[in-house]
């Protein structure tokens, strides 16, 4: 929970009841106290139930409720997870804004943070391939701010009005609304064909950024680029970018795609606990300026959304902080009827000409009247901390009443003029423009592969192996060789060698030559592998410690301890889910422990680590069943630190049995997959199981 109430939720208390209430009895809309909520008012007797009549108010309201109770879904990101929170700044940004909330370091700005995927419907799973919404409203002192941005810093299309068709194309397809929540389908490759703009997006959408391992663990981008505006009047254009201080982790793709099946809330679920535990996420907040002077200095168009504005040329200046503390009470009211706009803007901020962000700005305000109807922004989670107050009147479902004679301006009365400067009121850039009317783009928006490759020229080797994978999954799931010919075509535009592979892994015609003359540039801040934790952690890491019977309790105990000292979630995984007994005890002689789950009910794919204590009789257990094997196999297969102690450092190293994997026969043993064992020593105080755990930290 948040450390204070935060303007908003203190504005947001004023409508909420608490279901918990004692004093509270069950009413009708109307307010009428009810006695009986589960019988239909019916001619009946002991011996017969008759018809029910339709005069009972009281239950036609319930059924009549319940049938409206579903609004539209979002039309894209309709999966969503949202929580409160502050934005506070470390560094004004005064000499190019003149906007409060990124001037005045004393304030704490309210914030509501939505995260989503894009392509699923609303009960769609979590972890499926997809970029990641990052949408914050601030309800700042002068008004709503929002940034309704993304995780991957560009975007597929460069004018709003293609957005239908990319939308279209990837969402379940027409004739029969397959498939769910995937890419991976002819509609969605062909599109990326038809679109050479498309290209350096999808080479992000193929990287790990779209299989993200936490809500907490991704970068967020505004994508467009919008202006700032200083107190004289200066202009200058901006990017806004959000870094967690958890650093950016994603899942491997088999992780990712297990999760959807064993747990499709998995980074809902994630927000929340770490929320309620008190470990709340943290991102920094930077700025990417640009004077208007230096709009033409780069050999792409600042104003398009398909690029990138490389952090070597134009570096991110960190100036905030943006944390989630509190999670939402009621998921209806607030994570689904919050409706975020581009065109929000408060004074000092501004649009540019980019022609994603133009249409954008007219698209979020229109659909939220098929969502929500006219009067959204009167909706408690929308509504400014500050006054509203204008001419605009009436629509379906209006609650403000407003009093006085007039509801117009200019009138007799001069009554509620709009603001000067001064009293704060927004200003427009008074920007000189000339040009022709004509439906076109300007030179530099036509090139569309040099930022492709430089993506892919700076992603680690790893990074590059998984893009590789995953185009030769998606296009294993078109079934049209017409699509995934020509997508791999595409690909030698970008590397010939990856255009190769992919055609080797999908079928069809292996590309012979590099379609464009390769820059081989590389640039800052694109590999995920340039943002660790700001500071090392395990807080919040899920870690199973699986036991059973005849398990070292010493070592279990130890390493539970250590692990929550560290802030880490430890769980007890045992072959059953009632109680556990230490070496030595049974059901006469011990309390034994009850584990959280067994074998069978979670995977280690729901972990970040695996730990097995020793105990000779615990471990001959674990070694004769199958699941216990297939924890430890599967999970370093995942990469996952893997610690044993004792006994449990044999049946390790038996169940991952990699070739040529070296083993040292010291005392604890670190080797290059992550593996923790400690053999030789048995943990018999605190300190050393807390070595261990330390250990196993770095691999995480
Ligand atoms: Fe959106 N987008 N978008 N989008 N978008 C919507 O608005 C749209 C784009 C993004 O958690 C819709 O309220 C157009 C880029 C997020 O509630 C809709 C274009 C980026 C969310 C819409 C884009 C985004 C939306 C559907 C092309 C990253 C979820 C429901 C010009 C910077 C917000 C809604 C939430 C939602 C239109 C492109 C991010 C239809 C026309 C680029 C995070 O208005």
């Amino acid at each position: 929970m948040s450390s204070g109430q935060s303007a908003k939720v203190a504005d947001l208390s004023k409508v909420t009841k608490d279901v918990f209430d004692k004093n509270n009895r069950i009413t009708s809309d109307f307010g009428v106290k009810q006695t009986n909520t589960d019988d239909w008012l019916k001619v009946a007797s002991e011996d017969k139930t008759g018809p029910m009549l339709l005069e009972d108010p009281f239950a036609r309201e319930k059924i009549h409720r319940f049938d409206h109770e579903r609004i539209p879904e979002r039309v894209v990101h309709a999966r969503g997870s949202g929580a409160f929170g502050k934005f506070t700044l470390f560094e004004s940004a005064a000499d190019v804004t003149s906007a409060g909330v990124l001037t005045d370091t004393s304030r704490e700005t309210p914030v509501f943070l939505r995260f989503s995927t894009v392509l699923g419907s609303r009960g769609s799973a979590d972890t499926v391939r997809d970029v990641r919404g990052f949408a914050v409203k601030f309800y700042t002192e002068e008004g709503n701010w929002d940034i309704v941005g993304n995780n991957i810093p560009v975007f597929f299309i460069q004018d709003a009005m293609k957005f239908p068709d990319v939308i279209h194309a990837g969402k379940p397809e027409p004739h029969n609304e397959i498939p769910q929540a995937q890419s991976a389908h002819n509609n969605f490759w062909d599109f990326q064909y038809m679109h050479t703009e498309a290209t350096h997006m999808f080479m992000w959408a193929m990287s790990d950024r779209t299989i993200p391992r936490s809500y907490r663990m991704m970068q967020g981008f505004g994508v467009n680029t919008y202006t700032l505006t200083n107190d004289k009047g200066e202009r200058h254009f901006v990017k806004f970018i959000f870094t967690p201080e958890l650093g950016v982790h994603s899942f491997v793709w088999d992780e990712a795609l297990k999760i959807a099946g064993q747990d499709p809330d998995f980074h809902r679920k994630d927000l929340w606990t770490a929320i309620e535990s008190g470990a709340f996420p943290k991102w920094k907040f930077g700025i990417q300026v640009l004077p208007e002077s230096r709009e033409h200095d780069f050999d792409f168009d600042i104003l398009d959304a398909t690029k990138v504005w490389p952090e070597d040329e134009i570096p991110i200046r960190y100036i905030g902080q943006l944390e989630l503390n509190r999670n939402p009470d009621e998921f209806f009211t607030q994570t689904e009827q919050v409706a975020f706009c581009t065109g929000h803007v408060v004074p000092g901020i501004g649009f540019s000409d980019d022609p994603l962000l133009q249409g954008r700005n007219f698209s979020y305000s229109d659909t939220q009247l098929s969502r929500l109807g006219i009067n959204w922004q009167e909706l408690p989670i929308n509504k400014p901390v500050c006054p509203v107050m204008n001419f605009n009147r009436d629509g379906a479902m209006r609650h403000t009443i407003t009093k006085g004679t007039v509801n117009y301006w200019p009138n007799r009365y001069e009554t509620q003029p709009p603001a000067t400067k001064e009293e704060g009121g927004y200003l427009d850039y008074p920007e000189k423009i000339a040009g022709i009317k004509a439906r076109m783009r300007s030179k530099k928006f036509r090139e569309h592969y040099n930022q492709a490759e430089l993506f892919y020229n700076s992603l680690s080797s790893h990074e590059q192996s998984h893009v590789l994978n995953a185009l030769g999954f998606e296009l294993d799931h078109c079934d049209d060789p017409l699509v995934y010919t020509r997508l791999t075509e595409r690909l030698s535009f970008i590397d010939l060698k990856l255009a190769q592979d992919v055609a080797e892994m999908v079928g069809g015609d292996i590309p012979q030559e590099q379609k464009r003359p390769k820059h081989n540039k590389k640039a800052k801040g694109l590999s995920q592998t340039e943002f660790p934790p700001f500071e090392p952690t395990i807080a919040t890491r899920q870690i199973a410690i699986i036991i059973a019977d005849g398990y070292d309790a010493v070592a279990y105990n130890a390493i539970k301890a250590a692990l929550s000292a560290a802030g880490a979630l430890p769980f007890t995984i045992a072959p059953r889910r009632n109680k556990i007994y230490a070496e030595g005890k049974d059901k006469s002689t011990g309390k034994g422990v009850v584990p959280d789950h067994h074998l069978e009910g979670m995977r280690s794919t729901l972990f970040d680590s695996v730990i097995v204590p020793g105990g000779a009789k615990s471990v001959e257990t674990l070694r004769k069943n199958g699941r216990a094997v297939h924890w430890i196999r599967e999970a370093f297969g995942h990469l996952k630190a893997i610690g044993a102690v004792g006994d449990a450092v044999q049946f390790v190293r038996d169940a991952v049995d990699l070739p040529g994997m070296a083993f040292s026969e010291s005392a604890d043993v670190v080797d290059s997959y992550g593996v923790v064992t400690a053999s030789q020593v048995h943990p018999q105080s605190f300190k050393e199981t807390l070595q261990i755990a330390k250990g196993a930290k770095e691999f995480m």
